[in-house]
């Protein structure tokens, strides 16, 4: 629907009789823009495409043809959204939870998305996904989304293995990359999971992806991320950044661990100097 207003909206108003000003100003905007049609052709041709929307992208079989066909695609986004918050509350309560046994919190921050409708059709495209809900939610496993940024190594899994533990989740398949960093020295722990979401007359079992990652790992993949837009570098060039790329992932893997090193002695030095746990004037 919003394509459609879009379209119309975005073309000029074709019966408007031009002034010779404005047609001066059409014509060196036309120029300007470098247009494919003369002045004339393109007025008819407005004129043209309106009719055309008018009476069959407008007509109202159309319209319901429309409505009927994208009302399952929002719902499916929905129940996905619907699952993201389900598993987005988990971490909470983890966080939490855990905060008190470690005197910390142990997730730094918590990002949600659904994968946008673009990035969808391009995996779609990627794995030949037949045209059909069905087959989107069997062989997609991403379209819900939930990054776990952690404080430390330890702690992702840690936190892993605790929401793992619950017995409404099903793993579904687990990839460690931080045991394991892909050629590009991307480094995360990736679980795609089940979750039951709770309809108003049904329960579904959602899919959902949860990347877990330090905020070193995240600060090189967000990075790493955008500079993936430049893809006309020479190969020479390319070759060199990835390479550099690489290196930057291998020194953040090293600053990871000795941030880890130092909380582990933190950690020890506390178990070892328990602080006195009573309170002075307080008889329990
Ligand atoms: P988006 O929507 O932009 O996040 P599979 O889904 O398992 O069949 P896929 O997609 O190859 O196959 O899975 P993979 O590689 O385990 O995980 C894909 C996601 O991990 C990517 O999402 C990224 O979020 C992240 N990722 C994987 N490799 C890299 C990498 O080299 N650099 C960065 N920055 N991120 C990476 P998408 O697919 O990009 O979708």
């Amino acid at each position: 629907m919003r394509i459609l207003l879009r379209f119309f909206l975005e073309k000029p108003a074709p019966h408007d009789a031009p002034s010779a000003e404005n047609q001066e100003n059409k014509m060196d905007q036309e120029n300007n823009e470098n247009m494919l049609f003369p002045v004339g052709m393109d007025n008819t041709l407005s004129t043209a495409n309106e009719d055309f929307v008018r009476e069959n992208l407008m007509s109202d079989s159309f319209l319901d043809f429309v409505e009927e066909n994208t009302k399952p695609i929002d719902q499916m986004f929905a129940y996905y959204q619907c699952a993201i918050m389900e598993v987005e509350t988990k971490f909470k309560v983890l966080d939490e939870s855990l905060s008190v046994e470690l005197e910390r919190n142990p997730i730094e921050s918590i990002k949600t998305r659904v994968k946008s409708v673009d990035s969808l059709l391009r995996k779609m495209k990627k794995k030949n996904i037949p045209l059909n809900l069905s087959a989107i939610e069997e062989r997609i496993n991403d379209i819900a989304g939930v990054r776990v940024i952690c404080s430390f190594p330890d702690d992702i899994y840690d936190l892993a293995s605790a929401f793992l533990a619950q017995d409404d989740i099903t793993l579904i398949a687990k990839k460690d990359y931080i045991k394991d960093p892909k050629p590009s020295g991307y480094r995360s722990l990736h679980l795609i999971v089940e979750v039951p979401i709770f309809l108003k007359d049904e329960k579904r079992n959602m899919k959902v992806e949860v990347q877990f990652r330090t905020i070193a790992m995240d600060f090189w993949a967000s990075l790493e991320h955008k500079l993936h837009y430049k893809h006309d570098l020479p190969p020479e060039r390319a070759k060199a950044l990835a390479d550099e790329l690489r290196d930057c992932a291998e020194r953040i893997e090293n600053l990871d661990q000795r941030m880890q090193a130092v909380r582990n002695e933190i950690a020890t030095y506390n178990e070892e100097n328990p602080k006195d746990a009573s309170f002075p004037g307080f008889p329990f």
